[in-house]
């Protein structure tokens, strides 16, 4: 596996500001890495199949506190899918991309929807589903996605919110930041948390290479 991009702002050792990480997953071609570079630069960005991952590091304010969110953006293609579970420790929220507009592969999606929400590691843990690419004519709507993943039934036991959004023009994208700023469960000792991102990537291959 390589490392697609890693554009971080290293976390200060010893500050109080919460680091939380922010797991984005989907099937491949849902529109990830694009959300992830709207969500940086507030810009349409040209995108490649991500083989392996992409992290960026997102600054926001929750309760008028600063808060800084890491962004894993894994790769959603068949062989990639197999090394998601060595993505989930740590995990404060996930956030899963949906290509609204491709209806030939929902039920693929919601397997793997629900095969992450099965996982131990992220048991509780705020789940905020993205309806992307709403501006394609025919996209499913907020309502027909709820009733097609049956979210009410597989998130029983944790948060959840569907946002319809487009990460092409930004339609919906800063409301979906805010409601994974609200959501993510902030870790209780803050300073136990892995702030550094490169110990996670060394973690993430050892476990691959296992
Ligand atoms: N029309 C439209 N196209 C989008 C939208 N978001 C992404 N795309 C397009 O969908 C294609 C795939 O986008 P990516 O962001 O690379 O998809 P990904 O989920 O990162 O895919 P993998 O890296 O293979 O897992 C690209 O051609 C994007 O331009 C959207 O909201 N609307
Ligand atoms: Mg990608």
């Amino acid at each position: 596996m390589s490392v697609a991009s890693v554009h971080v702002v290293m976390g200060q050792r010893g500050s109080t500001q919460p680091e939380v990480r922010v797991l984005i997953l989907g099937l491949d071609n849902a529109g990830k890495s694009t959300l992830l570079y709207r969500l940086k630069h507030r810009a349409s960005a040209c995108t490649v199949p991500t083989i392996g991952f992409n992290v960026e590091m997102l600054e926001a304010r929750r309760n008028r506190k600063p808060i800084a969110l890491t962004l894993w953006d894994v790769g959603g293609q068949g062989k990639m899918r197999e090394h998601w579970p060595s993505f989930h420790a740590d995990t404060a929220a996930v956030v899963f991309v949906v290509d609204s507009s491709d209806r030939g592969r929902l039920n693929e999606a919601r397997r793997e929807l629900e095969n992450t929400l099965r996982s131990e590691q992220l048991r509780e843990r705020p789940l905020v589903l993205l309806a992307n690419k709403q501006d394609v004519c025919g996209a499913l709507t907020v309502t027909e996605l709820k009733d097609k993943f049956n979210l009410r039934k597989i998130c029983f036991d944790r948060d959840w919110f569907v946002q319809p959004c487009s990460a092409s023009t930004g339609f919906g994208v800063e409301e979906a930041f805010g409601r994974i700023v609200q959501m993510v469960k902030l870790p209780r000792d803050t300073t136990a948390m892995k702030d550094n991102v490169k110990e996670t990537v060394q973690y993430i291959r050892a476990t691959i290479r296992r």
